[in-house]
Order: structure tokens, then sequence, then C-alpha cells
């Protein structure tokens, strides 16, 4: 089969993009990593399905949905498990990572005081909640060092890009070390962040931005 011409547009974060993209480096798929500022969204949202991105391409044909965007890249990279049991796990932890960043935004644009107390609770009962969860469910789901078999699959991504926007200070209020205490979370982020497309791909990034 010919591959197919593939784009994937998002801010210049990592966000809801980054396990797309982190996942088409890993399977060594060709992708245009279209990249853009908040600045220039008003533009382009009324081009989007939902008025909301990521948005990917394939052979000009434009997709919505960050999920399905990850599914669609950990199949093409080789990423998504076979098999139906695990792949419901993946979906579960996608699903679960995905719950996390929507709750992060609550407050935003409503004024610094309640952005402050929505952080707090988010901080202090969402993140226990939903970060607590899936604690519990990798170490039901295996020693690691992945999140789902012994393999790497798209669950960790998504783990591992919920890891980097909640403790790179990107997010007011939320203090850096906050997933410290999820031992098993951390690793399966560290064994991400370690693996060496991932880190080739890191390099490539900051050497384009130089
Ligand atoms: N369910 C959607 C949510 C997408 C979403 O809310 N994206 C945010 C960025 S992370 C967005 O487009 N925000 C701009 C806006 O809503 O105007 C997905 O998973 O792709």
């Amino acid at each position: 089969m010919p591959s197919s011409e593939l784009k994937l547009s998002y801010f210049g974060v990592s966000g809801r993009g980054e396990a797309a993209r982190l996942a088409l480096a890993i399977g060594d798929v060709e992708f245009e990593n279209d990249t853009f500022g908040f600045g220039e969204w008003a533009a382009r949202k009324p081009n989007t399905p939902y008025g909301s991105v990521p948005v990917f391409y394939v052979d000009g044909m434009v997709h919505a949905q960050s999920n399905a965007i990850l599914r669609y890249c950990g199949r093409v990279a080789g990423l998504y498990p076979g098999c139906v049991k695990h792949a419901l796990k993946v979906d579960e932890l996608m699903d679960t990572t995905s719950d996390v960043i929507t709750i992060s935004g609550r407050g935003s644009g409503e004024g610094e005081e309640k952005l402050r107390a929505e952080r707090k609770k988010f901080v202090d009962v969402e993140i226990p909640r939903y970060c607590g969860g899936i604690e519990k469910r990798l170490e039901q789901f295996g020693d690691g060092p992945y999140a789902v078999t012994e393999n790497l699959t798209v669950a960790d991504l998504a783990i591992y890009a919920m890891y980097l926007m909640l403790t790179s200070g990107y997010l007011d209020h939320v203090p850096k070390d906050v997933l410290d205490k999820y031992t098993r979370l951390t690793k399966v982020c560290n064994t991400v962040k370690e693996h060496p497309k991932v880190v080739e791909w890191y390099k490539k990034q900051a050497e384009a931005q130089n």
C-alpha cells in the first residue's frame, strides 16, 4: 500500500498533539509537523471540523479528535495493539489522560482568582483522582516498564504527553513536582523520555529552532 501524505496541525506546545507526533516519529512515519502560535488560532479555527485542534490531514482530508488521531498514528507506527484486550487498556489510559487535560483547562480565561481556585482543586482533588487512578491501573496491568504489555504503545505516549504538560510549569499554580509521588507513572514517562527515537525527535526539534 503506498504511504499516505500526513500533516498534523497543533499549537507549538505538547498538549493534545504531542503523543501523535511522537508515535509517528518513533515509527519513522513521515509527516508534516505543522505547529503554530496561539495568535494564529482565530484564523485557523473555522477551518477545523469542531473548532478545535489537533487536526490531522490524511491525503488532504482533515480529521479531528486527538484520540482518534493518536489511534491512527499508533496503527501506522505499529504502536497500537492488535489484541482487543490490550487495546481496551490502551484506550482506557488514553481517555483518562484526555480527561485530565480537559479538567486542567477549567478556570482559564475567567480571571486570576477563579483560575487559582480551579487549579487548587485540580491539584488537590482531580490529580489524585485521575493520576492516582492511572497509577493503580498501571500496577494492575503489569510490571512495566511500559503501561500495557512489554512493548511501547500509544498509551505510554499519551501518559508522557500529559506528564509533560503537568510538570513543565506550563500550567500556572500547578507545582512541577505534582506527579512525583506516582512512581509507576513516572517510570513509564522516564522510559518514554529515554527511548532513542524520542531523544532523536526532541534533538531535531531543538536544532530546528536554533
Ligand atoms: N476532544 C477534543 C478536544 C480538543 C480541544 O479542546 N483542543 C483545544 C486545544 S488542547 C482547543 O482547540 N482549544 C481552542 C479552542 O477551543 O478554541 C480532542 O481531544 O481533540
